[in-house]
């Protein structure tokens, strides 16, 4: 890793399939890139659903990365994930295998329709800010909606 490697935090989160395994699998595939070191991931939290309320708890889960990859690179790779395990896009915030969403890179700001940096939704959601929070503090986090289920797990 040179100085030109930025650190970047992403959500991941999935509600269908097995969901641990899922979150697993999407870190292994995120380590096979030459690009990207994982520094830092959440415990694993069971969160109730947020904006459509008619499908099944998720896992959630915020990791630090380092990566060498622009923001645009980045979420091309993310979206590769997702569709290698399968997301299909039928509901908006409806029920997906996995999401991984980019919620900031370094210190810079993105306003485009596909890409949008600091995600615009991040600080009013409980399953963002919990598990950003104990990356953040050390301290493991619970609410009503997000209750920790696995640390140390990755
Ligand atoms: N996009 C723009 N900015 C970004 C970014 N920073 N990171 C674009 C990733 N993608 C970004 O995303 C839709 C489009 O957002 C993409 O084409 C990408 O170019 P998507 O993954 O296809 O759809 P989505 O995730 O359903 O949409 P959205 O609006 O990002 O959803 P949210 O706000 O992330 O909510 N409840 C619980 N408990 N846990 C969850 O994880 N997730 C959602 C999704 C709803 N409810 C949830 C959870
Ligand atoms: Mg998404």
């Amino acid at each position: 890793m040179n100085n030109s490697w930025l650190e970047a935090v992403l959500s991941l989160g999935s509600n269908l399939g097995d969901r641990l395994l899922l979150l697993r699998e999407s870190l292994h595939q995120l380590e096979l890139d030459s690009g990207i070191e994982i520094i830092a991931v959440s415990s694993v939290y069971e969160t109730d659903p947020v904006g459509y309320l008619d499908q099944p708890a998720f896992y959630n889960i915020v990791i630090k990365i380092m990566t060498e990859h622009s923001p645009e690179q980045l979420l091309t790779i993310c979206q590769k994930i997702e569709k290698k395990f399968h997301r299909e896009r039928k509901v908006r915030w409806g029920p997906r295998t996995i999401d991984i969403d980019i919620l900031t890179y370094d210190d810079i700001s993105i306003d485009k329709p596909d890409l949008t940096i600091p995600h615009p939704r991040m600080n009013e959601r409980e399953f963002v800010m919990l598990p950003l929070q104990e990356l953040i503090t050390g301290q493991v986090q619970v609410s009503a909606a997000v209750r920790p289920i696995f640390s140390n797990w990755y």
